[in-house]
């Protein structure tokens, strides 16, 4: 007689108690920091653990996209064990029940393990492996009497056996909804959000100046001057925004200084503030590519706060750290130098920073890529020597150091755009920061370079917009544009990769005309 669990039965015990499982982690998750979520958990652990091939193959799909795809891989990984750990408990529910405590204690490890969590975000993987273990037993129980009944009894009790097992895995799989949706729900953003919106508006004492006119030929292509903040390029490697209270929020500063210091939000914002118009740009932009925008930031010149606690002379870098532990290190001189002006900014376009750009406080530092400066929700600065330890992309193959280089970017036409005969506006971007442009020119198929129309200059720490109109005969063309800054570099058409300190190379667009 084969008592054996038929193997969809099997399967669907193993895959329905570790939905349940991550369904409840994920719902209690919301109320202690939904970083502890052991989904979430042990996506994170493996984005810090993944090897550097693996984050190259994400990125090319984009920022949102590697992230996506990475849940989806994790998901089915999971119900792939899921299945494996369910058919391994046709004869005995001791199996499954060997693997589900193993994964109880990899995410209680992995929740652990997480730096941004406190110590009440443990029962979210415990609640977890309760439940887990509580619906295999349960299910197994079940689908064990049913697999029983149909060995050996008849009729209508077979069938109550068997009815009695598909509701209650129906049952199960409806909690399993309900429990991720409310999770998902009750988690996002949350305490801090409500922290952000109570802060109201954030205002300089020290504005910016005016933004002139003619900044940008938005009317012909271009992007606006400012970045609305819900368009800013955002790159982080935070697969679940970090829900910092701004209440909760603190900033230490030491190591190679006279006097460890501490500030918290209130004594920031309390300071005189000022506000800078910056250009940000990610170092793994391809030429042509998004991750580049343009924000009036409002906070406090970093070279004020570490004055405060003392550079020692020794101190080469200040290493930063994240709240979810995340790390960097920029050059002691960029962060002191007046010039520059790097920000602890608390501001953006007005509003406090918006979540997933570093709420509650950010590093801005103007010409350096993001990655070697503009750490989001930093809480550590420590003045170390230079070299004395290795940062989050530094030791993914990236250079040590990496000031933006001089790029331009063609924004209309669009690629294989067709206009009709007559005029066609060639625009776009350059940028340079620190340096300034100084010229950019276009040239249609590989003919005389042509200077292009420049915006007006709002500070050498943005991006500067172009364009060039030209009359083309009918047929396929193709636009290029390198700009030139004023150091009197021009750009150079060599292509070379992002990794590992920036693209170079000249942009170019195919569009048709007639
Ligand atoms: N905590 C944290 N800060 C971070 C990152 C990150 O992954 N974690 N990414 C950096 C990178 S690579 C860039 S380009 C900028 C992007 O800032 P944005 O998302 O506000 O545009 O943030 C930087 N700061
Ligand atoms: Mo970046």
């Amino acid at each position: 007689m084969d008592t054996r669990l038929s193997r969809t039965s099997a399967a669907l015990v193993g895959v329905l108690a570790v939905g349940a499982a991550l369904a409840v982690g994920h719902l209690v998750a919301a109320f202690v920091g939904i970083g502890a979520s052991p989904y979430l958990a042990v996506a994170n652990s493996t984005v810090d653990l993944s090897p550097q091939w693996l984050t190259e193959f994400g990125k090319q799909f984009g920022p949102e996209w590697d992230k996506r795809l990475l849940f989806i891989a994790i998901a089915v990984t999971i119900a792939a064990l899921a299945v494996v750990a369910g058919l391994l408990s046709r004869r005995s529910p001791v199996p499954g029940t060997v693997i589900a405590v193993l994964l109880g204690v990899v995410s209680i490890a992995a929740v652990l393990f997480r730096p941004d969590l406190g110590q009440l975000a443990v029962l979210a993987p415990a609640a977890s492996l309760l439940v887990g273990l509580g619906v295999f037993r349960w299910l197994h129980g079940l689908a064990t009497r049913q697999a029983r009944a149909a060995a050996t009894e008849a009729g209508e009790s077979k069938e109550i056996d068997r009815r009695r097992f598909l509701i209650s895995s129906g049952g199960v799989a409806a909690g399993v909804g309900v429990a991720a949706v409310g999770g998902q729900v009750l988690g996002a953003g949350g305490d801090a959000e409500k922290s952000r919106r109570a802060l109201g508006a954030i205002t300089a004492a020290r504005r910016a100046p005016a933004i002139p006119a003619g900044v940008d030929f938005a009317s012909v292509g271009t992007p606006t001057f400012i970045t609305p903040n819900d368009r800013f390029y955002r790159i982080d490697t935070a697969l679940t925004v970090p829900s910092l209270r701004a209440e909760d929020w603190k900033l230490r500063i030491h190591g190679l200084v006279d006097t460890e210091v501490e500030y918290d939000f209130a004594d920031i914002r309390g300071r005189e503030m000022v506000e800078r118009v910056i250009t940000m740009t990610c170092v793994s932009n391809e030429v042509g590519g998004p991750y580049v925008s343009t924000a009036a930031f409002t906070g406090v010149y970093l070279r004020d706060l570490l004055m405060e606690a003392g550079v020692k002379p020794e101190a080469g870098q200040v290493f930063a750290t994240s709240v979810d532990g995340w790390t960097t290190a920029t050059p002691v001189a960029d962060m002191l130098s007046e010039e520059r002006g790097a920000l602890l900014a608390i501001g953006m376009n007005g509003e406090p920073l918006p979540l997933e750009h570093g709420f509650p406080a950010r590093i801005v530092v103007p010409g350096l890529y993001g990655y070697v400066s503009a750490t989001k929700w930093v809480v550590d600065l420590e003045l170390i020597r230079d070299g004395e330890k290795t940062f989050y992309w530094q030791d993914r193959q990236w250079a040590k150091e990496a000031p933006i280089k001089t790029q331009s970017r063609i924004d209309a036409p669009r690629s294989f755009e067709a206009f009709p005969p007559g005029k066609v506006s060639i625009a776009g971007i350059a940028w340079a920061q620190t340096t300034g442009i100084e010229r950019v020119e276009v040239r249609v198929d590989g003919g005389q370079w042509r200077e292009a129309e420049l915006s007006t200059e709002a500070n050498d720490q943005t991006w500067r917009m172009w364009r060039l109109d030209v009359d083309l005969p009918a047929g396929a063309h193709r636009a290029e544009v390198r700009a030139t800054d004023r150091s009197g570099y021009t750009q150079v058409e060599e292509r070379v990769p992002p990794i590992p300190d920036g693209a170079t190379g000249w942009h170019s667009v195919n569009f048709t005309v007639g």
